[in-house]
């Protein structure tokens, strides 16, 4: 009897001190990345538990709606409903009708209840980011309820972004990544509210996506990579797939064919592209520079269309990414005209171009868009023609590049970027002459010469593509460098919970 009183009062004592551990959140712990233009603190805090709803007025945001749930049931173990009629309870509604722009949202978390709103269901699904950076961690994980409760502080936040084009890109010609990290990758970018996955889908080392009226491209152009391994492809389902999977995170796909330079897999493939008629062997190493098509047949023109015309199939997003860097051995007398002509080709599918920022030798249509990588002349070239500039300067945004002189994997001839050095930098001020309005937006990409699994991605790509997606989604105004930092140090936790491999920096520990 004495010892199940014992029992007794040891359980209460033991939950009074579980509670007492689970004190309500405070706004300042949280850190939220890209950090939005206004956030108020409010009075209170909202539990989310199995009874609350989530309530839609419009059949619009039905999907929004069920991705959210299912992203909180995942890991509550709740069965969180999405209804259409007002519920008796607590509920986070989604609405439309706000006027701000396409990915702008409300998002006001009461203790009786949240809501977001947006002008669109996309708007909605930036906002959702947030509000999920407001939920514990565990959140992150399938099944990761530990007890506890989950319970959002109380904020008001209204936000949009400063650039309508936030990327990132994967080359998956050097090193092959299969269907499933790909979409590990979007799912993580989707939490920076990033919105472009460029995939560099052929290059010498590899021709990675299935094109039905050549199929040698994938068959023997396919079947090796950077250091001599199997490569791989995707079929143009598993294109499909990914494609639609980004889609439902709000990602649109910009498919890159490298041409005529970063063309050898295509040429061993198809030796009638190539000058000369022969086929090149397969090539693994890492040299750059050495292949073109060959400009001047009408062969060559004739496999682009073709090409552009099954990605194009493949492609709801705006752009198709024609390369256009490095071609070293095509004469630039060749390389002009052949730009132009695929320009035309691409525009002829009602897609717009996007090249590294060499096409702007070539007259740009106006639709077109260069990517600033290595010269800023070229960008400014592109800029005197009209066209769109897509800020990615290897000296800050290249994902490739070593941390420092210690980092095992990557490259370092452009630089060596740090945390701060990825973060302490502005798209607009970058470069003389090319102003907010010539900008179309930010990319981080990652190539993959010394890359070549997940985790080695992870390591090279977290943090700093979190300070990228916060350069093209917030205010210049509102970013400073420690303020990031503290952020980022808050955010661990969260990486952790995801299991996201990401570099340790010392610049995270000098901190507390
Ligand atoms: C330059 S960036 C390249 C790529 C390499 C990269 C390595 C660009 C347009 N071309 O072919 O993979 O450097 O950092």
């Amino acid at each position: 009897m004495i010892k199940s009183e014992f029992l007794k009062l040891s359980i209460l004592l033991l939950i009074g001190g579980l509670l007492a551990c689970d004190p309500d959140p405070k706004l300042s712990d949280k850190a939220l990345i890209p950090l939005p233009e206004k956030v108020q603190a409010q009075d209170g805090v909202f539990t989310i538990d199995e009874n609350t709803k989530i309530y839609i007025d419009r059949s619009e945001l039905e999907d929004v709606a069920q991705f959210f749930s299912k992203f909180i049931n995942h890991s509550t173990g709740f069965n969180i409903q999405v209804v259409t009629e007002k519920p008796e309870g607590d509920y986070i509604a989604l609405g439309l009708g706000l006027d701000v722009p396409k990915e702008g949202y409300e998002l006001d978390v009461r203790p009786d209840g949240i809501s977001i709103k947006g002008a669109t269901p996309e708007g909605i699904f930036r906002g959702f980011q947030t509000l999920r950076q407001l939920m514990p961690s565990a959140i992150e994980k399938v099944g990761g309820f530990e007890g506890g409760a989950w319970k959002v502080p109380g904020v008001k936040i209204e936000d949009a972004p400063e650039y309508g084009y936030r990327g990132s890109m994967l080359d998956v010609a050097r090193h092959f990544f299969g269907v499933e990290d790909v979409k590990r990758y979007i799912d993580l970018m989707s939490l920076y509210k990033m919105n472009y996955l460029h995939l560099h889908l052929a290059d010498d080392q590899g021709w990675r996506i299935e094109i039905k009226s050549w199929p040698m491209l994938t068959e023997i152009g396919g079947s090796t990579a950077v250091g001599g391994g199997e490569g791989g492809f995707y079929t143009q389902e598993d294109y499909m797939e990914i494609v639609e999977y980004a889609q439902e995170r709000f990602i649109t796909i910009v498919p890159e064919i490298d041409m005529p330079g970063h063309t050898n897999a295509a040429l061993a493939s198809y030796p009638e592209l190539n000058c000369n008629g022969e086929a090149p062997e397969l090539y693994t190493g890492t040299e750059v520079g050495f292949s073109t098509l060959c400009t001047d047949k009408e062969i060559t023109y004739q496999f682009i269309d073709d090409v552009v015309k099954e990605l194009v199939g493949l492609t709801p997003g705006p752009y198709i990414h024609i390369g256009g860097d490095e071609s070293h051995v095509t004469p630039l007398e060749d390389y002009i005209p052949f730009i132009e002509q695929v320009q035309d080709i691409v525009n002829s599918y009602d897609k717009k171009v996007i090249g590294w920022d060499e096409i702007a030798h070539a007259a740009l249509r106006p639709s077109a868009t260069a990517q600033y990588w290595a010269k800023a002349e070229n960008a400014k070239m592109a800029v005197d023609q009209g066209a769109k500039v897509l800020i990615s300067p290897a000296t800050r945004a290249y994902l490739d590049m070593q941390y420092d002189s210690t980092t095992q994997l990557g490259l370092h001839w452009a630089a060596y970027i740090e945390l701060d050095s990825a973060y302490l930098w502005d798209p607009a001020t970058l470069e003389e002459g090319i102003d907010k309005g010539d900008i179309l937006g930010v990319e981080a990409p990652l190539w993959t010469e010394t890359i070549s699994t997940m985790e080695e991605l992870e390591y090279m790509v977290f943090p700093r593509l979190i300070g990228i997606a916060e350069i093209a989604w917030t205010k210049p105004a509102l970013r400073d460098w420690d303020d990031y930092k503290s952020r980022l140090i808050k955010h661990e936790e969260r990486m952790k919970a995801l299991e996201v491999n990401y570099y340790s920096s010392p610049l995270l520990k000098q901190e507390e």
